[in-house]
């Protein structure tokens, strides 16, 4: 990490992937230092895709310094300290290791890996090598959700029964949206491993996890409604292998139940990511198309003026993190914060030496239960997940 001329020091980032994941990193790299006063300021000194124009492109729109067309050659590079990889699941793990192997810290976008297996290789390859890593499991750092997770650590829930999450989208139902290439990787299961379950349960299971409590055991139903879709690659019809749908039910180490449901199929709906958990003295309920609100019902409240409030989180006291961070109270924030808030969080952790969430290793938590959900689908039992 190289000093600079205010004094602060460098976090050097090579970013590889050019896509939408890449344009929410980089954004949140550049504003980070903006917002946060930091010990660390990122600099993006390279940038990496296969397409040198397009590459060069992206660098100039969001001030890389340099560019390569090899992630290999990236990693390889001795003037980086952190290794951002935006590019499909399927490479998540080859990069991540040599990122390690290399001493670079490691950043990866979620999920963690295809399967399992390959997560616990990551986890081993970042572990031994003794570096920072992170996955990016954005909406942990949405303000309403971070407030949630006060209330339930302050017990204001008490007993939980109930956690229902749903990830709904619309954008696949086309029969005409092909699969696989630049933007569409996800529909291809070579390159995603799987379809909703990676993709968007995922981000409902690490929200869980986190909130409410390990996962014993699952029992799941996958549907692809669209059995072959054109491919990019070879011009030609193929099956599609990606689950369009999953829903699942499972029971949580505390004792309470879990429902789970997402889908591409949702017409009308394009991100409605919801959760809603029930205890004993409250329930909470919040909804990524309006992310500054936190529902809330506490049964504590005087009867007569018991109901949901729909608390609009913003800083009033300087008790929520992040929000005093940005405009004056009352003006809200969006869905590009999140990835700013982890990017802080990140430097946080570096500067503290208390591991920003989730690291590889929480994310492998997770990725075992999107891999137990799709076990179950296949086998139509329960199965319990690997902790
Ligand atoms: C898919 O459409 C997607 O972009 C996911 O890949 C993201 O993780 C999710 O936050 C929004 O939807």
């Amino acid at each position: 990490m190289a000093g600079t001329s205010n004094k602060k020091e460098e976090l050097r980032i090579g970013l590889i992937g050019c896509g939408f994941m890449g344009r929410a990193h980089s954004n949140a790299f550049n504003r980070v230092a903006n917002f946060f006063d930091q010990p660390l300021v990122p600099r993006l000194v390279a940038v990496c895709s296969r397409n040198e124009q397009q590459t060069q492109q992206f660098a100039d729109t969001w001030g890389y310094e340099s560019i390569e067309t090899d992630w290999r050659a990236l990693v390889d590079r001795n003037d980086i300290d952190a290794v951002d990889i935006c590019v499909p699941n399927h490479l998540h793990c080859e990069i991540a290791t040599a990122a390690a192997a290399a001493g670079k810290m490691v950043l990866c976008e979620k999920p963690l890996a295809m399967n399992s297996q390959e997560g616990e290789t990551m986890c081993r390859a970042v572990e031994e090598a003794g570096v920072a890593n992170m996955v990016w499991y954005n909406y942990r750092r949405v303000p309403a959700v971070m407030l949630a997770s006060q209330l339930i650590q302050e017990g204001k829930l008490g007993r939980v029964f109930h956690y229902r999450a749903n990830f709904l989208q619309d954008w696949t139902i086309s029969q005409d949206v092909p699969q696989g290439g630049a933007a569409l990787w996800r529909l291809d299961a070579a390159e995603a491993g799987s379809g909703v379950t990676g993709d968007l349960l995922a981000h409902c299971i690490d929200t869980a996890l986190w909130l409410n409590s390990s996962i014993q055991n699952v029992t799941a139903m996958t549907e692809t409604f669209v059995k072959q879709r054109l491919h990019q690659s070879t011009g030609e019809l193929a099956p599609v292998k990606i689950d369009d749908a999953c829903a699942f039910l499972c029971r949580f180490e505390n004792g309470s139940l879990g429902v789970f449901e997402s889908t591409r199929y949702a017409r009308g709906h394009k991100a409605l990511y919801t959760l809603e958990i029930n205890g004993e003295h409250a329930s909470l309920r919040w909804d990524l198309h309006d992310l500054h609100r936190l529902e809330y019902f506490s049964h504590d409240d005087e009867g007569r003026l018991r109901g949901w409030r729909s608390i609009h989180v913003t800083d009033h006291d300087g008790s929520q993190p992040y929000m005093d961070k940005w405009w004056v109270p009352g003006l809200q924030i969006g869905y590009e914060h999140t990835f700013v808030h982890q990017v802080a969080d990140f430097i946080d952790g570096l500067a503290t030496g208390e591991p920003a969430a989730p690291t590889f290793r929480d994310a492998l938590a997770t990725q075992r239960v999107c891999d137990a959900v799709l076990e179950s689908a296949e086998s139509g039992s329960w199965i319990n997940v690997l902790q």
